[in-house]
């Protein structure tokens, strides 16, 4: 299915129904007392997320969501219907944004509540209300409210701690394989991933957790070269990142600088993004000559308190040792977050 990660809708909170005027009949009473209905509340807007949504596709094709109408009172008191509330689904991490003011409105991430953005349109009151002894027969009954309207944009960030990134061909596609169910597409040749594919890594029995393969970055990604930095916002919600450095003695480049080079198009995105925890892999080390290139790499790195994993994606070599760290990191990463929110609810 198609990965889409934005879109723009427009959300339509229902109207209130009209309140309804109208006076008792009775055998010989010429005119009874008002008994107009209340009109029912327009249902309300909210979003869900869903757990086996993985794109917002749906959403380019369906532009108008709306929830219904309350029903208009009517006469013996009747009470007009409530309109139906809308619940969006969405996929989990998607913002739900205000498309004028660009103010986040949700962000959802479980599947339990729904979040409301547009409450109930307020049915109007029936003239049955407006009685009182200087106004014995009512003609007036309240409208219901006008039904609203907001633009939203729905951008999805996908929820993983950890984030593979790196050059094109650099083999995360390949990792991502190796180490969870995920099946993305593999090939000799750069961009050949165009959307983030998410594993389940099952580390140990009390530990796993979800990677995302992220599309290949090059220099001047934030200019828009290749395919652009807009897939970085997948990371954004990552505790930590791998970032693979490809060592094939015959692919021309420098691993140091593609290090760099990466970093520098991370902080051109977001700084935040920069200053996440990163452990490097040194990537395609069973090829003859890569430790040459690795053994660079780790040189130009020293000083700098750079984890450093030699790995190969292709035959294991390296990679329990790169998970082991990873998921060392991760726990500790977990247990800070849970201590500060603690701190913070004090
Ligand atoms: N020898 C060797 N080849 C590898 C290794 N990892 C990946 N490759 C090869 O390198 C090529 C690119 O691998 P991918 O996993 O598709 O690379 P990627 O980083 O996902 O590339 P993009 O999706 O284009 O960004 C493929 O031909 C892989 O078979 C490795 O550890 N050793
Ligand atoms: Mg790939």
């Amino acid at each position: 299915m198609k990965f889409i990660d934005e879109a723009i809708i427009e959300i339509t909170a229902g109207a209130g129904g009209n309140g309804c005027v109208s006076f008792r009949r009775e055998k010989y009473v010429p005119r009874g007392g008002p008994d107009g209905g209340d009109g029912g509340n327009g249902g309300s807007v909210a979003f869900i997320g869903n757990p086996h949504m993985t794109t917002l596709l749906d959403y380019k094709y369906r532009k108008h969501w709306s929830s219904e109408r309350g029903g208009n009172g009517s006469g013996n008191n009747r009470h007009g219907k409530n309109g139906k509330d809308l619940i969006i689904p969405v996929p989990l991490g998607t913002e739900v944004i205000d498309n004028d003011t660009g103010r986040v409105l949700a962000d959802i991430t479980g599947a339990d509540r729904p979040s409301l953005i547009m409450g109930p349109g307020r049915g109007g009151r029936g003239n049955a209300h407006f009685v009182g002894p200087t106004n014995q027969v009512p003609r007036e009954a309240e409208s219901g409210a006008l039904p609203r309207t907001m633009i939203v944009r729905l951008s999805l960030k996908v929820m993983a701690e950890v984030g593979i990134i790196g050059y094109p061909n650099a083999g995360k596609s390949t990792l991502i394989t190796r180490i969870s169910r995920a099946r993305p597409k593999i090939a000799d040749y750069p961009f050949t991933t165009l959307s983030p594919n998410l594993g389940v890594v099952r580390f140990s029995n009390d530990m796993d957790f979800v990677a995302a393969d992220i599309p290949g970055i090059i220099e001047g990604a934030h200019e828009g070269v290749g395919l652009g930095i807009r897939f970085l916002k997948h990371v954004e919600r990552t505790r930590l990142l791998i970032h693979i450095i490809d060592c094939d003695p015959e692919n021309g480049r420098n691993p140091y600088d593609d290090y760099i080079t990466l970093n520098r198009e991370l902080s051109s995105y977001n700084e935040q993004l920069a200053e996440k925890p990163q452990i490097v892999a040194a990537g395609k080390i069973d090829i003859a000559g890569a430790r040459e290139k690795f053994d660079v790499l780790k040189e130009a790195l020293k000083g700098l308190s750079i984890d450093i994993f030699p790995i190969s994606a292709m035959n294991g070599e390296g990679v329990t040792a790169l998970l082991g760290e990873t998921a060392r990191r991760l726990s500790i990463l977990r247990l800070s977050e849970t201590r500060n929110a603690d701190l913070s609810a004090e």
